[in-house]
């Protein structure tokens, strides 16, 4: 099964914890990481009265299912020294999943496609470097979906 992992960080310098959650998203059990995007610096959704955020998403091939996927997702935030705080508040790593094959499911632990996805350009942007013929399951094509955030801050850093 393809699936899709945004990372995000904004506490201290980023890159090293995005860097070190590629490497261990890499080790996962029953899983290889096959493509990742550039990192972006991207303006803070939600609650903006915090840093820059630097964003990524990785493909894996997995036979993982969501649920223990999710499990290995947590353990590496952990790691990684995530405390939770407040929603969309700073964060030292956020590994979200975004996509596992065509699985559409809403529980309380977890949905999928991720809910706001679709609407994110710290999301999207990343997403269609690596999967630009990418569609969404009941949102539709990612390069439609692009055209309507347009006005959200990101820029491509350099590698
Ligand atoms: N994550 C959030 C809330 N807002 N903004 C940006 N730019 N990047 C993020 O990763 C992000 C956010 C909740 O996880
Ligand atoms: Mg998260
Ligand atoms: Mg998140």
């Amino acid at each position: 099964m393809i699936a899709y992992i945004a990372l995000g960080a904004n506490q201290g310098d980023p890159r090293m914890p995005l860097e070190a959650a590629l490497t261990a998203l890499a080790a996962l059990p029953h899983t290889r990481l096959e493509a990742r995007s550039s990192f972006y610096r991207t303006a803070p959704i939600g609650y903006e009265n915090q840093p820059d955020f630097i964003n990524a998403v990785a493909r894996l091939e997995t036979t993982l299912e969501p649920s223990p996927l999710l499990d290995a997702l947590q353990a590496i935030e952990e790691q990684h020294g995530r405390k939770r705080t407040l929603p969309n508040g700073p964060r030292t790593l956020d590994l979200d999943l975004l996509l596992h094959g065509d699985t559409r499911i809403r529980t309380t632990r977890l949905s999928l496609p991720h809910p706001r996805m679709h609407e994110r350009a710290f999301v999207l942007v990343p997403l269609a470097e690596i999967a630009p013929d990418l569609s969404i399951p009941g949102r539709g094509r990612i390069r439609d979906l692009i055209e309507r955030i347009r006005g959200q801050a990101i820029e491509r850093l350099s590698d």
